[in-house]
């Protein structure tokens, strides 16, 4: 029998804007989610881990506000998937993807890199193809609700994908 998990670790970070709803995903997934969170925002970071696949996969969440970018680099630091959640309801925040998308890729490199267009259960919400065009973005980009759960499963399992087809 082996000693230890024969489940290979990875680390996976969930970012993006204020509000856009990273906490929410991450709290989808383990069993005692953490949120470091001062009335409602993050102040620090959100952590869960998981098995999913053939993977051990820890999910950190990073603050969205924008005076915390050392805190996002802190906690993005080293993870082997990016995960970049966007609010489908308020466009007035895609100018903020590709910045973000810069600085996160600063710690982590050039790593798989997937686009949630989430909030999709609300009225308004734009597409996830429309958003694609509109941020210019190449990879995937996947509608969810972080809120029901929609989407969120698919979203880490094509992060593994990229990370596996890297590997
Ligand atoms: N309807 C709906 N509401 C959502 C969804 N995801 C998040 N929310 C709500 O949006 C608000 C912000 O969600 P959070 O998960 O705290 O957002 P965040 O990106 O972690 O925010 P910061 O850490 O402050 O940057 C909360 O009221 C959530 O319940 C979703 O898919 N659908
Ligand atoms: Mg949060």
């Amino acid at each position: 029998m082996e000693p230890h998990s024969p489940n290979q670790d990875v680390k996976i970070v969930v970012t993006g804007p204020y509000n856009a709803g990273k906490s929410e995903f991450v709290q989808r997934f383990g069993t005692k989610p953490i949120n470091v969170a001062v009335n409602g925002t993050t102040v620090g970071l959100d952590f869960t881990h998981e098995i999913i696949e053939d993977y051990h996969v820890h999910i950190f969440g990073t603050p969205g506000q924008d005076h915390f970018k050392d805190v996002q680099q802190c906690v993005a630091r080293g993870a082997s998937g990016i995960i970049m959640v966007i609010d489908s309801t308020d466009p007035s925040t895609f100018i903020q993807v590709e910045a973000l998308t810069k600085r996160i890729k600063a710690v982590c490199g050039r790593v798989p890199l997937v686009v949630c267009a989430n909030k999709q259960d609300k009225d308004g919400a734009i597409s996830p193809d429309r958003i694609k065009q509109m941020i210019g973005f190449k990879g995937k980009v996947i509608g969810t609700s972080a809120l029901r759960g929609e989407g969120t499963k698919t979203t880490i399992t094509e992060v593994l994908k990229q990370i596996r087809k890297g590997q």
